[in-house]
């Protein structure tokens, strides 16, 4: 029978706060519901960081809290930040898992590791009002199309699985990756300073323009991480948070050295690994984490990034403009015999080009006009935001 495949990633779905990079709530809710309608049943895969709990806010007493000690009530806690936030979309999704031959994959990245809390599956199916077709996992591999977030070929984000979660003094908590824990504990008020700055790619092109953030960033990350080489081990103890992998210091200090903060490179390495399966002639790989678009075809292989559903600009350096980056989605057709025929498509989206010095004089005047351009009512939400 004839089956639809559609893959989005890296969409990091906020609490609507100043965190919060995603603002295109019109377009994805539009877009979902193009999926709706369609006659052929169809997979819909959200392939990691669907969600961004790491950068949600935990409002405590009014206050927001960035805890690394992640315990399902917080899971819970943010999740309903982010619900409150983007309404349509999970409006959007509810409509597209009413229909039975329609199935909704929540594949798990580094931002939506809280997925693996059991709560936190049941409390998106309770909203979803679906138990049957929605799945959360590590992998989609059906019919050939094989998609997964990625964070597993990327070296200081991967996660273990086999060991989602940690006790903590008798609590159960998420066993992030150890720079997860650094960036949740540490970095997050340098985002609520700068709201606008991780949304200009490529960030050694943004950085070299606003040294005062790279200067911040810099000088965080030194300080952490000699505090988690002399200070933390002791101080910290019995915090299984603070234990720092022994092979992660080479690859820091080689980071340090180069200001390299972005995500590496994890075609070569999945392509690595992935080498000795036998079944991967003819496949379709759809692969995020890396907000980039590319392309890869070659022997049978194919290799897909989609690119991000967050708010994010191209700097073009020679005239200091910021070009908004497309929205993009994979689209796979299953044919009767099994044969597939796929395209990359832009979803469109009407924005105007920003200048930047304009953006860097005043970040949260700009958050705020960049969500009025998509009708994204983020006055509403600040709002409440404490800071
Ligand atoms: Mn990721």
């Amino acid at each position: 029978m004839k089956k639809e495949i559609v893959v989005i990633g890296d969409v990091e779905i906020g609490g609507g706060t100043l965190t919060d990079d995603f603002i295109s709530d019109k377009a994805l809710s539009a877009f979902i519901g193009t999926l709706t309608r369609k006659k052929t049943p169809v997979d819909f895969i959200l392939n990691g960081d669907s969600f961004d709990f790491m950068k949600c806010p935990y409002i405590v007493k009014g206050k927001n809290t960035y805890p690394r000690h992640i315990t399902e009530k917080i899971s819970l806690a943010k999740l309903k930040l982010m619900e409150e936030a983007h309404a349509p979309v999970f409006e959007a999704l509810r409509r597209f898992v009413s229909h039975k031959k329609n199935r909704l994959f929540f594949t798990i990245g580094n931002h939506d590791h809280d997925l693996f809390y059991e709560g936190v599956q049941e409390r998106i199916k309770e909203l979803l009002k679906s138990k049957e077709n929605v799945f959360f996992r590590l992998q989609y591999h059906f019919h050939g199309v094989y998609a997964e977030h990625g964070q597993q070929y990327d070296f200081l984000n991967k996660i273990n699985p086999k060991r989602a979660f940690i006790t903590y003094r008798g609590e159960k908590i998420l066993n992030i990756p150890w720079l997860a824990f650094g960036l949740i504990s540490r970095f997050m008020t340098i985002k609520e300073e700068h709201p606008f700055m991780e949304r200009i790619k490529p960030y050694p092109t943004m950085f070299s323009h606003h040294k005062a953030v790279l200067q911040k960033i810099n000088r965080r990350s030194i300080e952490y991480v000699l505090k988690s080489i002399i200070y933390y081990p002791l101080r910290y103890f019995y915090d299984p948070t603070y234990t720092i992998p022994r092979e992660i210091f080479r690859e820091l200090y080689r980071r340090l050295k180069n200001r390299h903060w972005d995500i590496d490179n994890i075609v070569p390495v999945f392509k690595r690994r992935q080498r000795w399966r036998a079944n991967l002639r003819n496949k379709i790989h759809v692969l995020g984490h890396v907000h980039e678009h590319y392309l890869e075809q070659k022997g049978g292989w194919i290799i897909i990034h989609p690119d991000t559903w967050r708010d994010e600009y191209t700097f073009d350096e020679t005239n200091g403009k910021l070009y908004h980056k497309p929205k993009k989605y994979v689209h796979i057709l299953v044919e009767d015999d099994d044969s597939l025929q796929w395209e990359v498509k832009d979803y469109p989206i009407k924005r105007s080009v920003l200048r930047f010095d304009d953006v860097l004089k005043d970040e949260v005047g700009w958050v705020k006009k960049a969500a009025a351009e998509e009708g994204y009512p983020i006055e509403k939400f600040l709002a409440r935001d404490p800071s």
